[in-house]
C-alpha cells in the first residue's frame, strides 16, 4: 500500500516538475488583455508581455507609436489616424477631431455653440449631446462615441496585427475628472470597436504607475499633464498599493498649439517686415504652421533652429486667372532660438503653476511634502517648463518615462494585472471618489 502511495506521490511530483521546467522553457503566453490610452489629440495601445515583463508600446506599419485622434469621411472611405489628419486640409468639413472634449458630456446649448465655433466641422446639439454632422455624397450624423470606436478599432487591429492573436479585452484610461456619463460613454466607444472593457483607470494614475511608483515607498504624487490643448494637474496619495485622486486642477485652454501659435504669429510679423506683406493665403499659413511645429520640437533638444519656408505671397492679382499657379515668390529665411521660444511663451508658462498651487491647497499639502512629481504630455519636453516646476519644488521632476508614452505604458501594465500576468502581483487599484471637482483656471 505504501509502494502504490509513493507511486503516486512521483507521478504528482513528475507531473509538478513538467509544468515547472514546461514554464520555464515554453514560450510564454501571449498577452490576452491590450491597454489603451485614447487621447484628445493622440492615441496609443501597449501591452504586458508576461514573463519578460516588459511593456510594449505598439507601432503602425510606419514604426509610429501614437495615432492622431482623427477620423476623416470620404464619398469612399472612412480614414483614421496619420491619413485622416492628411486630409484635414483639403476635406476640413467631414474632418473630425478632439472628440473626446464631446464625449458623454451634457452641454449648455450656449456653450455647446461657442464650443463648436472653435472647429471647422460642423457639431449639432442633439438634446444638450454634441453630434458631428458630416456631408459627403449624402448627410448624416455621427457620434463622439463613434469618432472613439473608429480609432479604438484602429488600435486593437494593430495590436491584433502585431500579437497575432484575436483581441478582445482592454483596460482604458481616461482624465480623472471624467464622470460616470463620460466613463460610460468610453467603455461604449470600446463596445462599438469589439472591445470589453475590464476596467478603467485614471490617466494620472496610468502615469504614476509607468513610473512604479504603487512599488515605492512614497506617499504623495503630483502628476502634470500638458498636451496639445489642455493641463491636467493631479495630487494623487498612495495608500497601501492604492491611488487616490486627492485633489485636480487644471487649464481646458492651454497646451502646445498655444505655444506655437506665438511662435506663428512672430513669423508673420517677421515676413510682414521683411517682403512688406503679411502672408494670408492658405497655403502659406499651412507651410509656416509645419515649420514654426517643426522649430518647437527641434527646440526642446537644440539651443536654436533655422526655418526656411519658401511662400507666394500674392494677392492681388488673383483677377488674372490665365496665369498658371507661379512658383513661390520669396523664400522666407529665419533663425529662432531658446530663449526667443520661451519670452514669446513667457507668460503662458507662468499659467502652469497656477493650478500646482490649488491642488496643494486643496491637498492641505507643502510643496515640500510632495514625494515625486510625473511629467505627462509632450508639451512637458520644453525645457523651460521643466525648469519652472523644477525650481518651484526645489527638486528633479520624473522624466525618464517618454512623457507622451506615460499614461499608455500605466494602462499596459494595469492590462497585465488584469490579464494575471507573472510576475506581476502587485494589486494597483484607485479608489474611485466621486464628489471631487475640477477647478479650472482657462
Ligand atoms: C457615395 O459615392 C460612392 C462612390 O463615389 C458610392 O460607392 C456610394 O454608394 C455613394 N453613397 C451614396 C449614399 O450615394
Ligand atoms: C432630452 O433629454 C431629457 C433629459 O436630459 C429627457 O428627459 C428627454 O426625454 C430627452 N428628449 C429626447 C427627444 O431625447
Ligand atoms: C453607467 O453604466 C452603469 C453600468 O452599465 C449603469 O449602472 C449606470 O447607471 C450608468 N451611468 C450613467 C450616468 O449613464
Ligand atoms: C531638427 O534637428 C535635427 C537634429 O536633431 C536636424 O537634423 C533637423 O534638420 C532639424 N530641423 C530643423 C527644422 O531645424
Ligand atoms: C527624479 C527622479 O527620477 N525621481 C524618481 C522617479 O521614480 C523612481 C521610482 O520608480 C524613483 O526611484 C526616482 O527617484
Amino acid at each position: 500500500m505504501a509502494g502504490e502511495f509513493s507511486m503516486i506521490g512521483s507521478v504528482i511530483l513528475a507531473l509538478f516538475l513538467a509544468g515547472y521546467l514546461g514554464q520555464q522553457y515554453l514560450p510564454p503566453p501571449k498577452p490576452r488583455v491590450i491597454g489603451l490610452d485614447l487621447g484628445t489629440t493622440f492615441c496609443s495601445v501597449g501591452v504586458f508581455h508576461p514573463g519578460s515583463g516588459v511593456v510594449e508600446v505598439i507601432a503602425d506599419e510606419e514604426g509610429r507609436k501614437s495615432i492622431p485622434s482623427s477620423v476623416s469621411f470620404t464619398n469612399t472611405a472612412v480614414l483614421v489616424g496619420h491619413e485622416a489628419v492628411d486630409l484635414s486640409d483639403i476635406n476640413p468639413q467631414n474632418t473630425i477631431y478632439d472628440a473626446k472634449r464631446f464625449i458623454g458630456k451634457i452641454f449648455d446649448p450656449v456653450i455647446l455653440k461657442q464650443e463648436s465655433s472653435r472647429y471647422p466641422f460642423k457639431v449639432k446639439n442633439n438634446n444638450g449631446s454634441a453630434e458631428f454632422q458630416i456631408s459627403t455624397n449624402h448627410t448624416f450624423t455621427v457620434s463622439p462615441e463613434f469618432i472613439g470606436s473608429r480609432l479604438l478599432l484602429k488600435m486593437r487591429k494593430m495590436a491584433e496585427r502585431h500579437l497575432q492573436v484575436s483581441v478582445q479585452k482592454a483596460v482604458i484610461s481616461v482624465p480623472a475628472e471624467f464622470d460616470e456619463r463620460q466613463r460610460n460613454s468610453t467603455i461604449r466607444a470600446a463596445n462599438l470597436a469589439g472591445l470589453e472593457i475590464l476596467r478603467v483607470i485614471n490617466e494620472p494614475t496610468a502615469a504614476a504607475l509607468a513610473y512604479g511608483l504603487h512599488k515605492v515607498d512614497v506617499f504623495n504624487v503630483l502628476v502634470v499633464d500638458l498636451g496639445g490643448g489642455t493641463l491636467d494637474v493631479s495630487l494623487l496619495n498612495k495608500q497601501g498599493g492604492m491611488f487616490l485622486t486627492r485633489a485636480m486642477a487644471g487649464n481646458n485652454k492651454l497646451g502646445g498649439q498655444d505655444f506655437s501659435q506665438r511662435l506663428l504669429q512672430y513669423t508673420i510679423k517677421r515676413v510682414q517686415q521683411e517682403f512688406g506683406v503679411a502672408p494670408t493665403l492658405k497655403e502659406d499659413l499651412h507651410h509656416l504652421r509645419q515649420a514654426v511645429e517643426a522649430a518647437k520640437i527641434n527646440l526642446t533638444v537644440q539651443p536654436s533652429v533655422t526655418i526656411t519656408v519658401p511662400l507666394y505671397l500674392h494677392t492681388q492679382d488673383s483677377s488674372d486667372s490665365s496665369r498658371t499657379s507661379p512658383p513661390p515668390a520669396v523664400l522666407f529665411k529665419t533663425v529662432i532660438t531658446r530663449e526667443l521660444f520661451q519670452e514669446l511663451n513667457e507668460d503662458l508658462f507662468q499659467k502652469i503653476l497656477a493650478p500646482v498651487k490649488t491642488v496643494l491647497a486643496e491637498g492641505h499639502l507643502e510643496k515640500e511634502e510632495v514625494d515625486e512629481i510625473v511629467l505627462v504630455g509632450g508639451s512637458t519636453r520644453i525645457p523651460r517648463i521643466r525648469k519652472l516646476i523644477s525650481e518651484y519644488f526645489g527638486k528633479e521632476p520624473n522624466t525618464s518615462v517618454d512623457p507622451d508614452l506615460a499614461v499608455v505604458t500605466g494602462v499596459a501594465l494595469q492590462a497585465g494585472i488584469m490579464g494575471g500576468s507573472w510576475p506581476l502581483t502587485v494589486s494597483a487599484i484607485e479608489i474611485p471618489n466621486r464628489h471631487l471637482r475640477k477647478k479650472n483656471f482657462s
